[in-house]
């Protein structure tokens, strides 16, 4: 909005000029995200706290978190005002890209809204029922997947990491293997979203380096150099990936441990979709495997659980699955499970990063 309204103006201000620089306007958008949700944060979390919309804790789960009950959750709600307020406050809202992603991303975050609404206020413990709460999903992955194939120019060839040369074009299957990617990042995102912190922290480090990505693909001279794929439009996601990004880092700030807040599935299915989505944008599909490899190990660790416990008829691989859980009732405190996989969140952040150069 800020672009449509003031560069214009650049001719009798020059300093106006800066607000054409995506790289600026990544910055700010970044920043923006960030400060609505310490000026909001405190206050989100005493509305929540006064419509009693506290956490529901299980019995089965681990000891330690029965005395989180009551910690107010629905915090994604925050996040998602955050990042849209920037998003629309700083990208040019004549692009394609923009309004999918956004549409993808309050999408999921409804239904994810409908689910803690349904169990924290309405005390449904089963919540969406899970039929109609993936029926949900894939329809709103659906309609992201079709609007990003109509988008004139785009390319329906996926990119395999390492393989520069390796581009199957998917053609109209390109739907399904996009509504795949939106649906499984964000039930992984989900999944994860278990221990303070643990789900936010890789979310930022995620953002932030498809926010890299974003740029290089947006960018014609850096993707030609880079011999990656050039998507027109896909720079302005750059600033979407910031505000994602600044947002996250607003959010940790009242969710580190012993958080004051949880993001429930508002928070875990949008953002979750919302990376997924950014992925298909920049095409790097793969890459997310990678850069969401901690939520991809997550996922898998629960796979293989109900899979062996189901084939063993009963026994176990963890003591308790997604992972987090596994090194908690091995002793870890949550801190340490929580920055031990930041730490590898990190590491796979870089790896995926070098593939921009090692192809
Ligand atoms: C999403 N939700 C957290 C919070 C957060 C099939 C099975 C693997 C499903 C899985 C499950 O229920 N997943 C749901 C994980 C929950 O967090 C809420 O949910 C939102 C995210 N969707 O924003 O609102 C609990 O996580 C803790 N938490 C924090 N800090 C945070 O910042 O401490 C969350 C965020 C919260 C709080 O305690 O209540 C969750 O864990 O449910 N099930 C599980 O993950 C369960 N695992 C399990 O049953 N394992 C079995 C089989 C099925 C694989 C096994 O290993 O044999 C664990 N979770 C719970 N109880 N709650 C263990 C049992």
């Amino acid at each position: 909005m800020i672009y449509h309204f003031l560069y214009p103006f650049y001719t009798t201000i020059s300093a106006f000029n800066v607000f054409r620089y995506i790289t600026f306007r990544t910055i700010y958008g970044g920043l923006t995200a960030l400060l609505i949700c310490f000026l909001l944060g405190p206050w989100i979390i005493r509305k929540l706290q006064e419509m009693q919309v506290g956490q529901f804790i299980r019995e089965e789960g681990p000891a330690d978190h029965l005395k989180k009950a009551g910690t107010p959750t629905m915090g994604g709600s925050l996040i998602l005002f955050s990042v849209t307020v920037s998003t629309l406050l700083w990208t040019q809202l004549t692009n394609a890209y923009v309004w999918i992603v956004l549409f993808c991303t309050l999408g999921f975050g409804l239904i994810g809204f409908i689910d803690d609404y349904l169990k924290q206020v309405k005390k449904h413990n089963l919540g969406f029922c899970a039929q109609s709460k993936f029926t949900s999903q894939v329809l709103v992955a659906f309609i992201t997947a079709v609007f990003v194939y109509l988008v004139p120019d785009f390319s329906t060839t996926v990119t395999v990491p390492f393989f520069k040369h390796i581009q199957p074009d998917l053609g109209w299957a390109y739907i399904p293997f996009a509504m795949l990617v939106i649906v499984g990042t964000s039930n992984a995102v989900n999944l994860t979203d278990g221990l303070d912190g643990l789900a936010i922290g890789p979310v930022i480090i995620a953002a932030g380096t498809y926010m890299l990505f974003a740029y290089v693909a947006g960018h014609v001279k850096i993707a030609e150099y880079l011999q990656v794929q050039y998507v027109a439009g896909s720079g302005e996601i750059t600033i979407f990936c910031a505000a994602l990004a600044g947002a996250g880092m607003g959010f940790l700030w009242f969710n580190a441990y012993p958080a004051q807040i949880f993001m429930g599935d508002t928070g875990s299915l949008s953002l979750g979709a919302a990376l997924g989505t950014v992925a298909l944008i920049t095409k790097q599909e793969f890459l997310l495997v990678i850069v969401g490899g901690l939520f991809v190990i997550e996922a898998l660790s629960v796979i293989f659980q109900v899979g062996f416990f189901k084939m063993t008829h009963g026994r176990r691989i963890f003591k308790m699955a997604p992972l987090h859980h596994h090194f908690e009732l091995k002793g870890w405190k949550e801190p340490k499970v929580c920055v031990r996989f930041w730490i590898i969140a990190i590491t796979l952040a870089l790896i995926a990063l070098s593939t921009l150069k090692l192809r």
